[in-house]
């Protein structure tokens, strides 16, 4: 496994690099769910591509902006899942984004994931390792030094309402309502990493991204950004669900799926369990 960091932190040495001066353009090309990629995208999933062939550790990797499950080294023990540069088009707005890695074993399931790992690339780099517990560490003078655990608070007062707001179902909206209306504070940048990261910090709280009419089963992908975000969540004390369920109870069908998402403080994500199965009545 520490072959696998040590990768993750050489790559996100590189795309801070790349990000500084790189082409925020468009390519002419889409990912499997249907974006268009970035020439960033394309040039952080090769950055990261290229260290894992040398990490003999991997045996498979699946990235966001490739269309197959890609084989590395037959004699691997972990798969790796990741999103290369989430939320890339928030560059040319000088605006936080990241890289998101879920490392699996077996199969790119939920209920398999051992790890999962996400940089933020902001006015600091940071990265963050969940394990059995979640660590973090920040990009000074080219290395990564640890600064702090993350634990969350049982509730929180951040809140971070994602997806398109006149698709949102009326039980979904009146919630979100109502929890402005006890005062939690609107954090949404509309980069995943950043606006997870900042909840954790800060205390707590709940990010949403639900099933909606023109999305009925979300937009974040499972395997490299739901999944791994919901581990680091889980294992920092909070939870992450699909309205009714674990996100990472859910049953993969295909490598680019998506799903509806919480995440949270356990009040937050009770709350949302509770308004949920009274709608489902
Ligand atoms: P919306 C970025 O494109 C991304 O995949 C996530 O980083 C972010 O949470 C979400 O999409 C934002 O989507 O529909 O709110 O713009």
């Amino acid at each position: 496994m520490n072959e696998i960091l040590e990768a993750i932190k050489k790559s996100a040495v590189a795309i801070k690099a790349l990000i500084e001066t790189g082409d925020t353009g468009k390519s002419d090309n889409e990912n499997s769910t249907g974006d268009t990629q970035l020439k960033l995208d394309i040039q952080s999933d090769i950055i990261i591509e290229d260290l894992f062939a040398q990490v003999a550790s991997v045996k498979a990797i699946v990235s966001e902006e490739q269309d197959e499950i890609k084989n590395v080294n037959a004699d691997g023990e972990y798969l790796i899942a990741y999103d290369p540069l989430d939320g890339s088009s928030l560059v040319d707005v000088n605006l936080s984004v990241g890289s998101i890695f879920g490392i699996y074993k077996n199969d790119f399931t939920g209920d398999n994931l051992v790890a999962a790992v996400y940089v933020v690339f902001g006015p600091r780099v940071e990265l963050v390792i969940a394990t059995d517990e979640v660590k973090m560490y920040r990009l000074l003078n080219g290395d990564f030094h640890f600064m702090q655990k993350i634990v969350l608070n049982p509730k929180g007062n951040l809140k971070a309402p994602g997806s398109t707001q006149s698709c949102w179902p009326d039980h979904h909206k009146k919630m979100v309502d109502d929890i402005f209306n006890d005062g939690y504070r609107l954090r949404y940048s509309g980069g995943m990493v950043p606006d997870l990261h900042q909840i954790l910090l800060k205390g707590g709280g709940l990010f949403s991204y639900p099933g909606t009419s023109d999305r009925p089963k979300g937009k974040l992908r499972q395997l490299f950004e739901v999944f791994p975000f919901a581990y680091v969540y889980e294992q920092a004390g909070g939870a992450a669900i699909d309205g009714h369920q674990r996100v990472l109870d859910i049953k993969t069908e295909h490598i680019h799926d998506t799903s509806p998402c919480f995440f949270g403080s356990n009040v937050e994500i009770n709350r949302v369990l509770e308004v949920y199965k009274e709608h489902a009545k």
